[in-house]
């Protein structure tokens, strides 16, 4: 049985053991390659949904927007900075929905139910009580810098104004008063408590083309969450419009 004979591996020469491995090694990279095409061709010719992005394409990206929504907690912050630390020249990027100057007649509209309107100035928002965040910036295109925000928590604000019902909505939306940016914050994100109804960077009243009067400040979103110049605010529990998202961006865009 265990005689030495079995024992003993057929011994391969040099040039078979080369030959035996380079044959491996093609056949290996030939599947890879068939797979690869495979897999490229049938995004290739795959139509495209409503949004321009094919159907496999969205459905990796739901596969990661569940994970990281999953891993979420409401509790998370993100990291903060000393306001020393906040740059002076704060970058501007993206302007939809920010055509012209704002005068005195704005409001902020809050849905608090279809059909149930309510009308505030800015002097109603800066009597609530006043939060301030230090932190990074980022953008999808690659770019973050530490910036100084002040305005009230947005869940200050809907416990001020007896929104607490509202907030078990799974949605927030957001639309600028010309209706041409608008995004969709998930209520989680949004109560989480550095998130900001802002009317102040650095220490000063927005400028108009960093979202004066009233902007979003969501420090666990990416940058094109921060809807800037609030016209209207609603809840709901389906998906809100949301300007990025439609055109094949992430929904939920966390950090
Ligand atoms: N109304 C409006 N808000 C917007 C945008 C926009 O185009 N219109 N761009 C978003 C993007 S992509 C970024 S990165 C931030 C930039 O904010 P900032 O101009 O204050 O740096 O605003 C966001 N909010
Ligand atoms: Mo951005």
């Amino acid at each position: 049985m265990n005689s030495p004979a079995n024992k003993v591996p057929k011994k391969r020469t040099v040039e078979q053991e080369i030959r035996r491995r380079t044959i491996i090694a093609f056949s290996v990279f030939f599947v890879c390659l068939a797979c690869g095409g495979l897999l490229f061709a049938r995004l290739y010719n795959e139509p495209a949904d409503a949004n321009n992005v094919q159907p496999t394409l969205r459905g990796g990206l739901k596969a990661n927007e569940k994970m990281f929504s999953l891993f979420y907690s409401k509790t998370r912050e993100a990291k903060k900075f000393p306001k020393s630390d906040a740059v002076k020249k704060v970058r501007v990027n993206g302007d939809v929905g920010m055509d012209g100057e704002l005068d005195t007649s704005w409001r902020l509209r809050v849905v608090r139910n279809p059909g149930d309107t309510l009308s505030l100035t800015i002097d109603d928002i800066k009597a609530l009580p006043k939060t301030e965040v230090v932190f990074d910036f980022k953008c999808v295109e690659g770019w973050s810098q530490v910036t100084w925000w002040g305005g009230v928590r947005f869940s200050d604000f809907m416990k001020k104004y007896n929104l607490v019902q509202q907030t078990a909505m799974h949605y927030v939306g957001m639309v600028t008063p010309d209706e041409s940016y608008y995004v969709g914050n998930d209520m989680p994100s949004m109560l989480q408590p550095q998130t900001l109804l802002c009317y102040e960077m650095n220490g000063k009243p927005l400028p108009q083309n960093q979202g004066y009067p009233l902007r979003l400040i969501i420090p666990v979103k990416y940058g094109i969450k921060h809807l800037k110049r609030i016209g209207v605010m609603f809840f709901s529990n389906d998906k809100p419009a949301d300007y990025w998202a439609e055109r094949g961006y992430d929904y939920f865009s966390g950090l």
